[in-house]
Parts: C-alpha cells; sequence; structure tokens
C-alpha cells in the first residue's frame, strides 16, 4: 500500500484544480473539493472553468478514469492540501478567512495519521496558526514533533508548500520547479516532503513554515521592486524625451543587469498583492516594497493621463483599448491595469473606446454599461484613429506596420517600437 492513497485539494481555482489533476494522473484517488457548486459540476463533468495550456485534456482524462472525483464538502483523506485564496482587505491588510474556513471544514474528517498542507500565499506564522488552530478545535489530535513520540495515536503533520507556477505554463512548472517545503516541526517537514516527492520532478527544499511563508512573499516582493525600478526608468526617460526600451536593452547587455519592462503598472493576483504580506508585517522595516507597490499603482495612474492628453487632442477620434488582460495571453483580469485603464476611458469618453480583447469571450459588463464597444482587432484598426496598447499578446505585436501605421499610439508595452510612440 503506497504511503499516500488519497488526497483532499481544498479550493479549485487557478492552483488547486491543476494540482489536483496532476496528482490524480500520478496513481492517487483525489477529490477536489469547492464550495462553488457551479465549479464542482463543470469538472465532475470533465470540463474546466479557467483557461490554462493542456489542463482542459488533462482533467477531462483523469476525470473519465475516476482518479478525479468532486464534493462541495471535505471527505476523509490521507493529505489535505488547502489551496483558496488569500486576498487583501481595502486597507492592504491579509484576509484569510478563506483559509480558516478552510481549515475548519476539514475538521470533522481529519484523523490521526493525516498530513495538512497549505499553499496559499499567507503571511509568516499562519501554518503555525493552523496548527494551533486544528489542535485546539481537535484536542483529540496532536501534531508529530521530533523525536520519540510517547502518543499511542499517529500524530498529524502540518506543513507549508506554496505554489510558485507562472499562469500559462502551470502543468509544466508544477513538475518541474523546484518546491520550497516547511512544517511546523522537522517531523512535518520531512513528511510533507516525501508527499512532494511523488510527483515533482524539481528539488523538494527542507525548511521551517515561517521560512517557507517568507520565500514566497519574497519572490514576489522582488519582482514588484524590480517591475517598480523599470516604471520608475520609464518615468524619467519620457521626461528626457529618451527612448526606455533602447536604454534598457543596452543596459541589460551589462552582465549582471537584468531590468525589467515597464508596463501599465502590476496586475494579477500575487504580484500585485503579496509584497503588502511583508509590509503588513513590518511595516518599518519594508520601505522599498512599500515605496515600489506605490511606484506600480502610480504607473497606471500616470497611463490613464497620458492616454487622455492624447484623446483630448483629437476630439472626434475612435480610440482603439488594445488589451484588459492582467498580462500576455492570459483570459485572467484580475487586478489588471489594463482594464482599470480601459475602465477610466470608457467613463470618459464612452462609445469613442473601442475595447479589444482576444482572450475574452465576452467583456467586463462594467466596460458595456460605461457605453465603449467590444470589437475585433480588424474593427478596432480599421475604426480608430488613437491606438491605447495596454497588453503585450502575441496577436497584437503581429498586426503589420501596414494596418497600424495610421494610428496615433501609446503602447505601454513596447511592442511596436517600429512606430512613433508614447510609451
Ligand atoms: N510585469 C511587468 N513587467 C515585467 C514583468 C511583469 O510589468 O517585466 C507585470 C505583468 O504584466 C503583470 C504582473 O507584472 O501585470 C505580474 O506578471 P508576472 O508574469 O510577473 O507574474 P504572475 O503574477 O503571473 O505570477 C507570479 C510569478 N512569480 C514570480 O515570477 C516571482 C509566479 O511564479 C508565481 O507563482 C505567481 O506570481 C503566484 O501565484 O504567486
Amino acid at each position: 500500500m503506497p504511503e499516500f492513497h488519497k488526497v483532499a485539494v481544498i479550493g479549485l481555482g487557478y492552483i488547486g484544480l491543476p494540482t489536483a489533476a496532476l496528482i490524480a494522473s500520478r496513481g492517487m484517488q483525489v477529490v477536489g473539493v469547492d464550495t462553488k457548486e457551479d465549479v464542482v459540476r463543470t469538472v465532475a463533468a470533465g470540463a474546466i472553468h479557467i483557461s490554462e495550456p493542456d489542463l482542459d485534456g488533462l482533467v477531462s482524462k483523469v476525470v473519465s478514469s475516476g482518479a478525479l472525483t468532486t464534493a462541495t464538502k471535505p471527505q476523509p483523506a490521507d493529505i489535505f492540501i488547502i489551496a483558496v485564496p488569500t486576498p487583501i482587505d481595502r486597507d492592504n491588510r491579509p484576509d484569510l478567512t478563506m483559509v480558516e474556513a478552510a481549515v475548519d471544514s476539514i475538521l470533522e474528517v481529519l484523523a490521526p495519521g493525516n498530513v495538512v498542507i497549505l499553499e496559499s500565499t499567507s503571511p509568516i506564522g499562519t501554518t503555525e496558526r493552523i496548527a494551533e488552530r486544528i489542535v485546539a478545535r481537535r484536542p483529540d489530535l496532536h501534531v508529530g514533533a521530533s523525536g520519540k513520540d510517547e502518543s499511542p495515536d499517529e500524530p498529524i503533520h502540518v506543513a507549508y508548500c506554496p505554489e510558485r507556477v507562472l499562469p500559462g505554463r502551470i502543468l509544466t512548472e508544477l513538475i518541474n520547479n523546484d518546491r520550497c517545503i516547511g512544517g511546523v516541526t522537522p517531523a512535518c517537514t520531512r513528511r510533507a516532503q516525501r508527499f512532494y516527492k511523488t510527483f515533482v520532478r524539481g528539488a523538494c527544499v527542507a525548511t521551517t513554515a515561517r521560512a517557507a511563508e517568507l520565500v514566497k512573499l519574497t519572490e514576489n516582493a522582488f519582482r514588484d521592486v524590480n517591475i517598480a525600478f523599470a516604471n520608475e526608468l520609464s518615468l524619467i526617460c519620457d521626461r528626457f524625451g529618451i527612448n526606455v526600451w533602447e536604454v534598457i536593452d543596452i543596459a541589460n547587455r551589462h552582465p549582471r543587469v537584468n531590468v525589467l519592462r515597464p508596463g501599465p503598472g502590476v496586475g494579477g493576483h500575487c504580484i500585485a498583492v503579496d509584497p503588502w504580506f511583508i509590509i503588513d508585517s513590518a511595516p518599518d522595516l519594508a520601505r522599498v516594497m512599500r515605496i515600489s507597490r506605490e511606484v506600480n499603482n502610480d504607473k497606471t495612474r500616470r497611463l490613464i493621463k497620458q492616454a487622455e492628453a492624447l484623446i483630448d487632442d483629437h476630439p472626434y477620434a475612435s480610440v482603439a483599448c488594445l488589451g484588459l488582460t492582467f498580462k500576455a495571453n492570459v483570459d485572467d483580469v484580475r487586478e489588471s491595469p489594463a482594464l482599470e485603464v480601459a475602465h477610466a476611458l470608457a467613463a470618459k469618453y464612452g462609445s469613442r473606446i473601442k475595447v479589444v480583447e482576444p482572450n475574452l469571450r465576452r467583456p467586463p459588463p462594467a466596460l458595456i454599461e460605461l457605453g465603449a464597444c467590444f470589437v475585433t482587432i480588424d474593427e478596432a484598426l480599421r475604426g480608430s484613429e488613437i491606438a491605447i496598447l495596454l497588453v503585450d499578446h502575441d496577436e497584437f505585436k503581429m498586426i503589420p506596420l501596414a494596418e497600424r501605421r495610421h494610428l496615433d499610439v501609446v503602447d505601454s508595452r513596447g511592442i511596436w517600437l517600429d512606430m512613433p510612440t508614447r510609451t
């Protein structure tokens, strides 16, 4: 009998669903749990409710083989993986309500010998608090310590193992990326490590729960700070009439320099959110991280002003707003700066704004309510005199110069460098 036979994945979102499907494809019996009935129904039918390369085929395969089942409530299992959202509230403070609800939902079915693993991005100390919450509510359970265990019952193990995969490459990265695994005790770390080694090809690096929590936050805060540097540089270049893309290209020829790309601001559910988990824990120390968040948010506001200035110079022109998602070639608009820009322009200019988003079947209703039109690339190019380029989708990169030469452009992503543009 293998050590890990049955796995429950709590939360069937961007991380939980691919994780559940991958584990199911490795010979384990997986139940995917979500409180949203429509999600459970969709997955139970072998379909998916998110867009991610190759995920549909994998889910369909493991559901039809019976390796992946779904439920709205947890069932007994050997391993419980919690992969629910951890948003921030209006004051940029972590909101752990969903993690706590997920922990409470498994309390009834938890049994000695089980492993509980948190994958959701979380502030330092969350995994320890989960372990305390479990034993406070289930005093019959105890957490596995190192050394000799005197209790007649098997302990439970509690660990943190952050997801680190890039949307658009989730399945590949789930298998190949190194993982960082921190238990609340060394015994918990070792047990969780053994589990991840059953399906991860990358290294499964062991540490403590607190360090693992900070590793995840560090990765995304590091990226946010570096994008802020690029965004700040783009503003400095604009002031001096210098092409920022050329500056970055040449600076990056230095062997120890790697400036990231400026853009319309930082979006998505991770990089724009996670630095706040550190800032909230150590507000007096996390100064660079705080200012970077401000710089990246401010970039979106400045881009809106720049677009408005161009549009106001052409009072009768139609405006193509190219892209709504938070980054290229995904269908995710969470925290999207592109959507924020399109929204602000639609609120001001109504039907003059022609929105193009090749990765969405339907436009966000709020944009349409403001009067903006949702059109194809061809319609937007033919009918507009101005283009505000917000996302570097492949479809936009491929538009030949002849089809966009007539446009006055604000190119926030630097993909049309063959024409005069405002960054
Ligand atoms: N962006 C720029 N300039 C750049 C790179 C990115 O403006 O040079 C913008 C993007 O357009 C987007 C945002 O930053 O709006 C974030 O995009 P991203 O591709 O950098 O990252 P995410 O949010 O898709 O995924 C990140 C990844 N983290 C790191 O690369 C450190 C991923 O590995 C994590 O698993 C994921 O966050 C997560 O779930 O935490």
